[in-house]
This record gives C-alpha cells, sequence and structure tokens, in this order.
C-alpha cells in the first residue's frame, strides 16, 4: 500500500466516523468546471509597466492551446473564456474546432466596451445615441459568436462611469444602460446567459453605473431570467462579506458565475486564494449549503454557476499562476464540501454560537491533500499538477515564440 493510500484510508475513515461520504466529494470536485481567461495568458501588468515574458501566446490559437495544458494537467478547467476584439478571428468555427482538438471548448464570450476613444466618456451610458449605438452592436456581435462558437454564456463588464460631480446625469445613463442592454437581452437564444459583473470603482473613479451586486441585481431582473449576476472576488470594497451577497443571489436564483482572483487593496487579479483562503471556502460554504436546499430552484442555480478566473498575472508565468489558482480552488471546495451542514443546523436552531462555528471552521482546518490525491489518481490526473508542469517542458518548449506575445 503507498502512502497516499495510507493516508487516505485514515482520512477516509476520520470522515466517514462525521457522516462524510467521500466518493460524493469526490464526484462533485470532478464535475468542478473553471474556465480560464484567454487575456490571463497574454501579457499584462500595471498602469505603470507591462513587464513582457517570453513564451507569450501570439494568438487567440495559441492561447488555447496553454489553457489546454492547465485542463490537462488538473482536470477541471475545459472550458476558455473569450474577449472581444482580443480573440477576434475570421473564422470562429475554425477556433472552436482548434478548442476542441485540444480537448477544451470556448467558453463565456467577453464583449470590450473600455478599449475604444468612442468610450471616454462611457459605451452603453453615452450621451452620444450614436456610440451607444457601436456599443449595441459590438454586444450583438459577441451574442452571435457566442452563438457560432456554441457558448451559452455572454459575460458584460463595464468600465462607464465619471470622476466628478456633476460630470453626467446618474440616472440618464441607468436608463440608457438598461435600453442599451434589453436590445442584446432580445437577441439572444432561450438557453443563452447574460451575467452582468459589477465593480465599485476604476478605471472611474467618482461613480461607476454598475458599482454594485445590488444594482446588478436589479439590472438583471428588469431584463428576465436569463440575466444574472456575475461576482468576481476582487470587485468589492475591503471587508465586505461576498459569502453573503453569495448567499442572497442564490436565494433569488441570480447567481450566474464567478471570476475567481485575490485581492488585497483593490481589484488586483492575483492568483485565486493567495490572500484569503478562508473568504473561498467560506463562499464555496454557501454554495454547498445551497446544493442541498429543499427548494429545487436554488438547488438548480447552485448547480449552474458559471466558475471562471479573471486573473493578470503581472511578475509570475502565466500557465503555473493558473495551476496555483486551481489547485487552491481545488482544495477550498473540498473544504467546503467535508462541512457537516446537519451539525451547522442543529448547533443554529440551538442558537449555539460557538458551535456553528466551530462546525465551520472545523472543515477549514482538515488537510485535503489525501482526498485531492486520491481524486486525481482515480481520474488518471497527476498526483501534482505544478510539479507535473515543470516536468513536462511545456514552459521551455513555448519560449521559442519569443517576446512581444498577445497583451491585453
Ligand atoms: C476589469 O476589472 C476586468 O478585470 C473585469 O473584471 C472583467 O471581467 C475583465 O476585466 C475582462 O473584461
Ligand atoms: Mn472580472
Amino acid at each position: 500500500m503507498g502512502n497516499s493510500d495510507r493516508y487516505y484510508h485514515l482520512f477516509e475513515e476520520q470522515q466517514e466516523d462525521r457522516g462524510i461520504n467521500l466518493d460524493e466529494v469526490k464526484t462533485k470536485l470532478r464535475k468542478l468546471n473553471i474556465e480560464t481567461p484567454s487575456w490571463g495568458y497574454g501579457d499584462s501588468g500595471t498602469r505603470f509597466k507591462v513587464f513582457q515574458q517570453e513564451g507569450i501566446p501570439r494568438d487567440p490559437f495559441e492561447k488555447i492551446e496553454d489553457a489546454a495544458q492547465v485542463h490537462k494537467l488538473t482536470g477541471n478547467c475545459p472550458g476558455v473564456a473569450i474577449h472581444i476584439p482580443w480573440d477576434k478571428v475570421d473564422d470562429y468555427k475554425k477556433l472552436k474546432q482548434y478548442a476542441i482538438d485540444h480537448n477544451v471548448h470556448l467558453g463565456a464570450v467577453n464583449p470590450n466596451l473600455f478599449q475604444d476613444d468612442d468610450y471616454k466618456f462611457g459605451s452603453v451610458t453615452n450621451s452620444d445615441a450614436s456610440i451607444r449605438r457601436k456599443a449595441t452592436d459590438h454586444l450583438l456581435e459577441c451574442v452571435e459568436i457566442a452563438r457560432t462558437i456554441g457558448s451559452k454564456d455572454v459575460s458584460l463588464w463595464f468600465a462607464d462611469g465619471t470622476n466628478y460631480p456633476g460630470q453626467a446625469d446618474f440616472r440618464k445613463r441607468k436608463h440608457w444602460m438598461q435600453e442599451c442592454l434589453s436590445e442584446m437581452y432580445e437577441s439572444m437564444d432561450d438557453d443563452m446567459r447574460m451575467l452582468i459583473e459589477y465593480k465599485f470603482f476604476e478605471p472611474a473613479f467618482y461613480h461607476t453605473d454598475l458599482a454594485d451586486w445590488g444594482m446588478a441585481y436589479n439590472m438583471a431582473q428588469k431584463l428576465g431570467p436569463q440575466a444574472e449576476v456575475l461576482v468576481d472576488t476582487g470587485h468589492h470594497p475591503q471587508g465586505t462579506n461576498i459569502e453573503h451577497i453569495v448567499a442572497y443571489l442564490l436565494d433569488e436564483q441570480r447567481l450566474g458565475g464567478f471570476h475567481f482572483n485575490s485581492r488585497k487593496y483593490a481589484d488586483d487579479d492575483l492568483i485565486a486564494a493567495a490572500h484569503n483562503p478562508y473568504e473561498l471556502f467560506l463562499i464555496f460554504s454557501q454554495i454547498v449549503l445551497a446544493q442541498k436546499d429543499n427548494d429545487p430552484s436554488v438547488r438548480k442555480n447552485a448547480d449552474n454557476i458559471a466558475y471562471m478566473l479573471d486573473q493578470c498575472h503581472n511578475l509570475e508565468p502565466k500557465i503555473p499562476a493558473m495551476i496555483r489558482s486551481i489547485t487552491n480552488i481545488q482544495t477550498l471546495y473540498a473544504k467546503a464540501l467535508l462541512i457537516n451542514l446537519a451539525d451547522v443546523k442543529e448547533a443554529q436552531e440551538r442558537n449555539d454560537v460557538l458551535g456553528a462555528e466551530h462546525a465551520v471552521r472545523q472543515a477549514f482546518e482538515f488537510d485535503v491533500a489525501p482526498l485531492l490525491k486520491a481524486m486525481r489518481e482515480e481520474s488518471g490526473l497527476p498526483i501534482d499538477p505544478m510539479k507535473a508542469y515543470q516536468e513536462s517542458g511545456y514552459g521551455e518548449k513555448i519560449l521559442s515564440r519569443g517576446k512581444g506575445g498577445a497583451s491585453w
């Protein structure tokens, strides 16, 4: 019996005693699909400097090749989110097929409404009707691209906002945005989703048109059931209770998806759970709870969340940074799946504050390494995805691409 087996069996016994079925946990872990962002493989930086790396993909096809490595080694990332026009190609069917040939698929389509001179004072909130038209046409183009590549999600983030009091009319902008998004909504197929992201500041510093989850939720509600809220973990003020937002949206059946990343100060876009693993664990704890809800529509929402990374690795190499993010997420989801929900519920019913807190935290404190090893072994995946990447030679092979690849 190998070491990993010995540790796993001890772990299994321990969890069985707690009433946790590890086969169910492993099945859920295998089912976790996290899209990686095509733009996360390109060169990125801060407003001060983009340090170019060697080996960066030169086009969307090479981005897919890199994303395919992350999936091959972790088993949880079959989807690649794309950004238009960064990933604009002449033939989207060819791009779709290229992804399939690399054992992945194209995921959410992300329009870009922030890098055109016309959008300086807003895109769908611009006071100039012809600019709003242009922005809406781009949204419609992205719905069409999603249709062509067989993607069901169009994911929206707006940089729209202002820097100074009096600069623009908040309420007019709210109506303009709703008008443009309604047109996009009407153009979607019945099985498509519009995922609406919010962010409290940056690039605008005074007001942002969709500044928080409440505004995104309200917009989604006005548009219809195919519009849902996307929670980017880096888009909240310090100290925000994100898991509460998650629970609220699940209860309303409007939690569309996540952009995972880590933040210390603002929208830092760093490796998921690098700074505050407990936060991500608590987010997953709400999802795990909703997966077992009595209400089938809450369960349906919890089982249909679009998980994505939205990260930019400015200093560290891109592919290993994605792998680290995914293994961090696997670890924290695994821990959340170890929460004994019945214990939590009982403690809550007794108003046993310490007991309830203990029941949640206890799961976080388990070492899930033996569980992840067993799950990977059983799925034919490398036990240590990072080590496997480092030994694969892929990182050296792509150096022949040279410097000066794609950037956002
Ligand atoms: C900018 O803040 C951002 O990171 C948003 O989170 C979007 O999801 C992403 O860029 C891609 O447009
Ligand atoms: Mn995002």
